[in-house]
């Protein structure tokens, strides 16, 4: 794995190793985390290059036409962007072990409750960068956490994959991983109330333990300290 400094404008992009992917990430970005998720739990070999979105390096533009991380990196210098088309594709193109459902309707079914998820997402954003009382949005994210409560009662197992986690239980753990920040740059009215949530909470104790998502764990007072900074307007990524 490369340093763990993030690259800004001047820099130069490092060589590529032989025979590992590259992933173009930057160590606070849930959604390049997602892909860092998916490669360490399939147990993909890739070098991360860190990239500051602040003062971004010349060269991302040329790897990453939006300009944004998750990017990953072929041998041949080849590029794929966006994190859900370079979660989906690597459980295609690395096929011994797959994350998404074989059965087509529940491979389906799987995909709309990620796409739902991003709802959750849009909501937290507007919480973090709010400056009011925001108590209705907040509402929002639990009513919206709620149907994952409900969607794990009904499969009736640990993960929404089964008895691993699967392509759902990771393209939406960054921000499960994260859920305490709204406590602590917002405050106490933005704790989520445990008794709501005996499934989520029991899964998220099982995520913590799954060796591929133990590698790009951090924990909340990381992510707030990060949070906290972008807040402020001077994004800190090398702490
Ligand atoms: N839809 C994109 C979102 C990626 C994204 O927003 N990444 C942020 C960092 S968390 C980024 O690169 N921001 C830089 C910018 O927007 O200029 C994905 O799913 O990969």
């Amino acid at each position: 794995m490369g340093s763990n400094k993030h690259l800004s404008t001047g820099s130069k992009v490092p060589s590529l190793e032989q025979g590992k992917l590259r992933l173009y990430s930057m160590r606070f970005c849930p959604y390049a985390q997602r892909v860092h998720l998916v490669l360490d739990s399939k147990k993909i070999p890739y070098d991360v290059v860190y990239v500051n979105l602040t003062q971004k390096p010349e060269w991302l533009q040329e790897k990453s036409p939006l300009g944004k991380v998750p990017c990953i990196e072929f041998e041949n210098g080849d590029t794929l962007y966006e994190s859900l088309i370079i979660s989906e594709y690597l459980d295609e193109a690395y096929p011994e072990s797959t994350l998404f459902p074989k059965d087509p309707l529940a491979k389906a079914k799987d995909k709309l409750l990620i796409e739902r998820f991003n709802e959750v997402i849009t909501t937290i954003y507007k919480i973090y960068f709010g400056k009011g009382d925001d108590r209705d949005l907040f509402n929002e994210v639990l009513k919206g956490l709620d149907i994952f409560d409900k969607e794990l009662a009904k499969r009736g197992t640990p993960f929404f994959n089964g008895s691993q986690p699967g392509m759902l239980d990771l393209m939406i753990w960054p921000w499960c991983e994260r859920a305490d920040i709204l406590k602590l740059i917002r405050g106490e009215h933005f704790v989520i109330p445990k008794d709501r949530y005996h499934r989520l909470l029991e899964w998220k104790v099982a995520m913590k333990e799954d060796a591929g998502v133990k590698r790009s764990f951090l924990d909340a007072e990381t992510h707030a300290k990060y949070m906290k900074s972008r807040i402020a307007g001077i994004a800190q990524y090398d702490f």
